[in-house]
């Protein structure tokens, strides 16, 4: 009840209540980090025996696509740069690092027959020198860069892409589950399901409405149900590890209080979030119900003879029922949402939501035109998170802010505080947040953006031999955080050298699940 209470309060104060004067902490066993992912940060993309994944494959075929050109192919190469990157982590102070594992750099088939142990030999030595500094690795198994192999056979389309992945995390964490205590299973299945396969904008590029997009997204949730599954049964006893799935969980406001709009942004918040938050988080388990109607409606007008939208058998509700330890939540941005005004094509998802975003215009704009800073969205997140799925364990797998080349990053540091104070006033208000996750350690691909959009707390130098790294101002700031476990507006650095903490202790705590 006081927690309802509150929450009520804090939104009649209204989206100012977290730049308050008072001084909110974050506790001692607050876990700091920061995030890369293989293809966007490796490159090496044919090194050593790897396989091509599909974004190998998708920007080699549409360079046209890649706004300044650049691929992965070498990116800010952290193949030959690891020891740098781990530095890079010392210096930040952070307590762990989350980086993914390229799928075909240690399956270049994808399937387990044929270990690459050349392509684990990275993973390993990457894995020991987070550890020799106490810096915990998390570990991200999917994180979009499938084996170009297993899309010929379809790729997260086939149902058999849920067995290839149970057999792929099986070799992960046999070979790792002593040295990672965290793992995520996928990475935002919306961003591989319906703009992999409901759009030409992430790879594979396949523009599958019919039901493609919707085949992977039973796919891509049973996967990691399989997985959590398989780590519960075989090595969570003895091993003691969290395993968690990351979901894109932006804000969804209504553009203003008219009852179009209530409707509109109840449809955005089911076909976005409830979409694969349901499956895992709500008391029935399955899909939401306003999603199965619309669909199934839709499917019908549409002349199919069974809904686009696939059905989950009870022992696949039941699996997914509860099938995570932590939340990974991914939070950039706020949409602001009405009923759609253009009939959009038919059948796709827009179509199957039918709204249209739109974002403040008094928010402050990112580089990347989709980002925009609205921290009272964080907020709300956090407690739409809590009232429907019953306060679950949330880390923060990614939360980031893209500019231009440059070190002094100002608009990055006011976007992380007012984050940051939002997510204070979130945890004041019974949110169990138990980590931050900074998107990202260093400039990286943006996927089509190439380096157009810088993501990086280190500006990363991509026409130097070394792809040079170099601390952005906010680094130290976020590094001040960390170290102090609070949020001051004022503090500025005499400069932007940044050095390793003296005697390189890191706190090592465990979250608390
Ligand atoms: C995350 O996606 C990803 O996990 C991460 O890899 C990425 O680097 C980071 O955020 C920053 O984008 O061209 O307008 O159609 C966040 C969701 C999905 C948002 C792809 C941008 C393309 C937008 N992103 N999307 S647009």
């Amino acid at each position: 009840m006081r927690v309802v209470l509150l929450c009520l309060l804090n939104f009649l104060i209204g989206s100012d209540g977290f730049t308050d004067t008072k001084k909110r902490k974050f506790p001692e066993n607050f876990l700091f980090g920061a995030a890369t992912s293989a293809y966007q940060v490796e490159g090496g993309w044919d090194a050593d025996d790897k396989g091509k994944s599909i974004w190998d494959t998708f920007l080699h075929d549409h360079p046209e696509k890649i706004v300044d050109g650049r691929n992965g192919d070498v990116g800010p190469d952290s193949y030959h740069n690891w020891r740098r990157d781990v530095e890079m982590l010392r210096e930040l102070g952070v307590d762990f690092y989350r980086f993914s594992i390229s799928w075909p750099r240690v399956l270049p088939t994808g399937f387990e027959n044929k270990i690459n142990e050349k392509g684990f030999k990275y993973y390993d030595d990457l894995i020991d020198e987070l550890l020799k500094y106490s810096i915990q690795p998390m570990v991200t198994l999917y994180h979009f860069d499938l084996p170009q192999e297993l899309q010929d056979l379809g790729g997260w389309t086939n149902p058999l892409s849920v067995t290839w992945f149970e057999e792929y995390a099986r070799i992960v964490f046999k070979r790792y589950a002593d040295k990672v205590k965290y793992w995520i299973t996928i990475n935002q299945p919306n961003t591989i399901c319906i703009d992999g396969y409901g759009s030409e904008a992430m790879a594979p590029g396949i523009n599958a409405m019919d039901s493609g997009a919707y085949e992977c997204v039973k796919n891509v949730l049973l996967a990691h149900a399989k997985a959590y599954d398989l780590y519960q049964k075989e090595f969570k006893k003895k091993f003691e590890g969290n395993v968690g799935i990351s979901i894109a969980v932006n804000w969804y406001d209504p553009i203003n209080n008219s009852t179009e709009n209530a409707e509109a942004v109840e449809k955005a918040r089911a076909f976005q979030l409830g979409l694969y938050l349901d499956p895992i988080y709500s008391k029935d388990g399955d899909f939401p119900v306003l999603v199965r109607q619309i669909v199934d409606k839709k499917s019908k007008e549409q002349g199919y003879s069974a809904s686009r939208l696939p059905k989950l058998s009870p022992q696949e509700i039941k699996l997914l029922k509860g099938s995570v330890d932590f939340l990974g939540m991914n939070h950039y941005t706020t949409f602001l949402v009405k009923p759609s005004q253009q009939e959009y094509q038919s059948p796709s998802f827009e179509d199957d939501v039918g709204v249209e975003y739109s974002q403040g215009e008094q928010w402050k704009p990112a580089k990347s035109v989709w980002l925009k800073s609205a921290p009272y969205g964080l907020y709300k997140a956090c407690i739409y998170l809590n009232l429907n799925y019953d306060y679950p364990n949330i880390i923060i797998t990614e939360h980031g802010w893209s500019s231009g080349p440059g070190l002094r990053d100002n608009s990055r540091v006011d976007n992380m505080r007012g984050y940051f104070g939002a997510l204070l006033l979130a945890m004041e208000d019974a949110t169990q947040v138990k980590g931050y996750t900074a998107w990202s350690l260093m400039d990286n691909v943006e996927w089509t953006a190439g380096t157009s959009e810088r993501f990086g707390l280190y500006e990363v130098d991509f026409e130097s031999e070394n792809k040079t790294r170099k601390a952005r101002l906010s680094a130290l700031v976020y590094k001040n955080i960390i170290e102090t476990r609070e949020v001051d507006l004022e503090w500025k650095p005499k400069n932007l050298k940044i050095h390793i903490s003296k005697n390189d202790k890191k706190n090592n705590y465990k979250a608390e699940l």
